[in-house]
């Protein structure tokens, strides 16, 4: 047996952490060979449900759980972090701006960026859930100096699966049929869900389909996907969240298959001709630990005004917490 890892998990007492949880525990994250540390922090409110997922924790028996820590103070919870993912962060309250939710949730992530920076592995490998996402994600990176900025990702998996699904849908073939879906740039309503590189069943996408439907219906779908289910469930995506931030970690840590990839969100290096430090959704491979960003992708017009309109938004989020970021 490995010697185990530490993960920290944010939120652990929130519903996508009740998902996610089960799951790393259950191996399905680093590995059915990978014990596991699990290190959950939560606001202190939230300590004695936190106490409850960690029995109910105990009382699944894996045999891969090697220890818990329950706690809210990031500073124990990052302490030699192999892994984090950080679920946890401040939901949009009645009346609040966009702006004031930007910087209600830079104020948590900068704790938490600063806490990575002093207590994690330097080899930590992050990411970031909680909305917004990639903005949060580069609060996090900018607070932790000491830390590669390549090791902070997020999540754009959710929004990569929801597009495979609809077009295996559409096609009547099934996912292991789909290959090279992209999601460019942020996870909002903004994202650009591209298939003009994807292939179903080995045929090119585009030719399967009209372009009405994926103007129309599929791009909308796939970048509304998120309210819908708020709307059917009356409660936002849990345990898909929780499967996309399984499958990013799993992917990063133990590799992409041969002939795909996969979306990340990750620090951008000007690939696209996207501003270089953004953390912005591209597809992506991994091997060996280690994530690049798929070169050589032919854009169109097309493509290149809706990555260019992301991308203007997750600048417009950046400046609007820019006296937050540390030069
Ligand atoms: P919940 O409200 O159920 O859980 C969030 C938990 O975080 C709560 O238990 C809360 O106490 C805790 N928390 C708040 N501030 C914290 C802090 N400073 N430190 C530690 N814990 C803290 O939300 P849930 O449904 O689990 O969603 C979590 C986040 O994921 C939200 O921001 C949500 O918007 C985001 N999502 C991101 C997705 C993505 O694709 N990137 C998709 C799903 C989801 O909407």
């Amino acid at each position: 047996m490995k010697a185990p890892v530490r993960v920290a998990v944010t939120g652990a007492a929130g519903q996508i952490s009740y998902s996610l949880l089960f799951r790393i525990a259950a191996g399905e994250m680093l590995g059915k060979d990978q014990p596991v540390i699990l290190q959950m922090l939560e606001i202190t409110p939230a300590l004695n449900a936190l106490k409850g997922v960690a029995m109910e924790l105990d009382d699944c028996a894996f045999p891969l759980l090697a220890g818990m820590v329950c706690t809210d103070d990031p500073n124990v919870a990052f302490k030699d972090a192999d892994y984090a993912l950080l679920v946890g962060a401040r939901p949009r309250g009645p009346g609040m701006e966009r702006k004031d939710l930007l910087e209600a949730n830079a104020a948590i992530f900068s704790v938490q960026g600063k806490a990575i920076n002093d207590h994690a592995s330097r080899d930590i490998k992050v990411l970031v859930v909680g909305n917004p996402a990639n903005t949060n994600a580069l609060i996090a990176q900018r607070n932790a100096p000491d830390i590669d900025p390549r090791q902070f990702t997020a999540m754009m998996r959710l929004d990569h699966n929801r597009a495979m699904s609809q077009l295996a849908e559409k096609t009547g073939k099934t996912i292991n049929d789909v290959k090279n879906v992209i999601i460019w740039g942020n996870h909002s309503a903004t994202q650009y869900p591209d298939i003009h590189n994807t292939t179903v069943d080995g045929a090119d996408a585009m030719g399967l389909i009209d372009q009405a439907w994926y103007e129309n219906d599929f791009i909308p779908t796939v970048q509304q996907r998120g309210a819908a289910i708020i709307e059917a469930r009356g409660a936002s995506s849990a345990a898909s969240a929780a499967n996309a931030a399984i499958f990013h970690m799993r992917d990063w840590a133990l590799g992409t298959p041969e002939g795909d990839y996969v979306t990340m969100g990750v620090y951008s290096d000007g690939s696209y001709g996207i501003e270089e430090g953004l953390i912005y959704g591209y597809p992506c491979t991994c091997k060996d630990g280690d994530w690049t960003i798929v070169q050589g992708i032919e854009t169109n017009e097309f493509s290149r005004e809706k990555m260019a309109a992301t991308e203007n938004e997750l600048k417009e989020e950046r400046d609007a917490v820019k006296d937050l970021l540390p030069a």
